[in-house]
C-alpha cells in the first residue's frame, strides 16, 4: 500500500515510517519540524540525539534500499496537502501532524489558541483534500483516550448504545476532556465523523493510551532509526519522562496522590496496531473507532515499576509527590474496553516493563543532556493558571 505519514518527523511517525516499510509498504511523509521547534521553545531537547531530518532520510534510503518521497510542508496551507495527496496518491493517510501536548496547550491563552487551531486546521484540511482528491483514501487519524476523560463508567469503543424515554440509538461516547489540547482532539474526532457521512469517507480514528519507548528494535545498532525522547514537562510523556529522571538520579515526579490512572502502551505495539488498522481498512462511508492501549496503571504504580526496573540495573531511583498542576481526578473508576483491535489480530509484541528496560539502556550514555537541559523537571505550567506547582513531600 501507499502511505503518506503526516508528522513522520515525530515521536511516532518516525518509527512507524521504519516498521511500515519493513512490511513492505510504500511509505512517504511530510512534517514542518514544529515538533523540534516546540520543544526548543520550552527549553528542552530530546534525550536521545535526533538528526536532522535529511540525515534521518539519507539513513532510511540506506537501509531500505528505497528513498522516503518527503515534503517539508505546513498541512495548514490547504494547498501544501492537496499537491501531496495529488502527487503522492496514497491509499492511506496516517495522520500525526499536531500538536501532542496537554500541558503547552494549558500555558496561555495564546498556546491555547495555537494548539487548538493548528489542529483542527491540519485536519480539517486533509478531510477537505481527501474528499477533493480521493474519497476512497483510507485516513488513520491519532486521537486520544484522553477524549474520553474519567467517567464513573467503563468506557466504550468511541460509541454507546443507550436508552432514554423508551427509544434506543448507538451514539457518540460522551467526551470529557482535560486540557485544551485533548479538547483539539475532541472536535477532531467530530470533524472526522462527520465528515465522513458528508463525504463517504473512510477513517479510522485511534484512541491510543501513552505511549512507552525510544526504538522498534531490539538492536540498537543505529541511533538515526531510535525515535525522539522529550522529558521536559510539555512534551514529555510521564513513562519517557521517569525514565529520564531515572537515569541521572533524580526522583520521579508524581503528580498528587499518584491514583491517577491511565492506559499505556509501548512504542512497538503501539506502530503494530496502526499497521493492523492500515492493513485491515474501514469501508466506505464507515467511521470506526479503535481504543488502542495494552496496560492500565495507576501513576504511582507506574511510577514504582520504572523504579523496580532502574534497581535491576543498579540505579537507585526515590519516589516524590509533587502538588498537582492538572486538574484531573487522582482517584476514580477506570475500565476501558479495547476489543476492536484484538479481533484484527493485535497481540502485543513488548511490555511496558521490556520498554522501560530499553529507554534506560538508551539512556545510558545520554546522561549528561538530560542533566544540562535548561529547564528541570517540575511542572510550572498550571492548569488554573494561578499558582507554581510545589513540592509537597
Ligand atoms: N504525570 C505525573 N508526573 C509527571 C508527568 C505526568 O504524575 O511528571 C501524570 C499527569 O498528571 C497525568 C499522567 O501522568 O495524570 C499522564 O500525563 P502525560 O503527560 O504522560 O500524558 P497526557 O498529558 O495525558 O498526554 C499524553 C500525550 C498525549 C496523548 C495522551 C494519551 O502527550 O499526546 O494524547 O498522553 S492519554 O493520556 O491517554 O490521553
Amino acid at each position: 500500500m501507499k502511505v503518506l505519514i503526516t508528522g513522520v518527523d515525530g515521536y511516532l511517525g518516525w518509527p512507524l515510517a521504519q516498521y511500515l516499510t519493513n512490511r513492505g509498504h510504500t511509505v512517504g511523509g511530510a512534517d514542518n519540524g514544529y515538533r523540534r521547534a516546540w520543544v526548543q521553545e520550552v527549553g528542552s531537547c530530546s534525550a536521545i540525539p535526533v538528526c536532522e531530518m535529511k540525515d534521518r532520510l539519507a539513513a532510511f534510503e540506506k537501509r531500505f534500499c528505497r528513498p522516503m518521497p518527503y515534503w517539508h510542508a505546513d498541512l495548514r496551507d490547504f494547498g501544501n496537502i492537496l499537491d501531496i495527496l495529488h502527487s503522492f496518491r496514497p491509499d492511506a493517510v496516517v495522520h500525526l501532524a499536531e500538536c501532542p501536548s496537554a500541558p503547552f496547550s494549558m500555558i496561555d491563552r495564546e498556546h491555547a489558541l495555537f494548539v487548538q487551531i493548528n489542529n483542527l486546521t491540519t485536519t480539517l484540511n486533509l478531510l477537505y483534500a481527501i474528499a477533493k482528491c480521493d474519497r476512497g483514501i483510507h485516513l488513520i487519524k491519532l486521537g486520544t483516550m484522553g477524549e474520553y476523560g474519567t467517567p464513573n463508567i467503563d468506557i466504550p469503543e468511541g460509541f454507546i448504545d443507550i436508552e432514554f424515554h423508551g427509544r434506543q440509538d448507538r451514539l457518540s461516547f460522551p467526551r470529557q476532556a482535560g486540557s485544551w489540547y485533548h479538547w483539539s482532539k475532541v472536535y477532531g474526532s467530530y470533524s472526522i465523523a462527520f465528515a465522513v457521512k458528508l463525504w463517504d469517507l473512510r477513517a479510522t480514528d485511534v484512541m491510543q493510551g501513552i505511549v512507552v519507548g525510544s526504538r522498534l528494535s531490539e538492536n540498537r545498532s543505529d541511533e538515526r532509526f531510535c525515535t525522539r525522547l522529550d522529558f521536559d514537562e510539555a512534551f514529555g510523556t510521564v513513562v519517557n519522562r521517569f525514565c529520564c529522571q531515572a537515569i541521572i538520579g533524580e526522583p520521579l515526579t508524581v503528580y498528587g496522590s499518584g491514583g491517577q490512572t491511565r492506559s499505556f502502551l509501548s512504542l512497538a505495539d503501539s506502530v503494530q496496531c496502526l499497521g493492523i488498522a492500515l492493513e485491515s481498512p474501514a469501508k466506505i462511508g464507515e467511521y470506526r473507532v479503535f481504543n488502542q492501549f495494552r496496560e492500565v496503571y495507576s501513576i504511582i504504580d507506574m511510577a514504582r515499576k520504572v523504579q523496580s526496573v532502574a534497581a535491576q540495573k543498579g540505579l537507585k531511583v526515590d519516589i516524590k509527590t509533587v502538588s498537582n498542576p492538572r486538574l484531573e481526578q487522582e482517584q476514580h473508576h477506570y475500565n476501558p474496553i479495547h476489543e476492536n483491535l484484538r479481533k484484527l489480530g493485535f497481540r502485543p509484541v513488548r511490555s511496558i516493563n521490556d520498554e522501560i528496560s530499553f529507554i534506560l539502556d538508551d539512556l545510558a550514555n545520554h546522561a549528561n543532556r538530560i542533566r544540562s537541559a535548561p529547564k528541570g523537571f517540575y511542572p510550572t505550567v498550571s492548569w488554573k493558571g494561578d499558582t507554581t506547582a510545589t513540592d509537597v513531600k
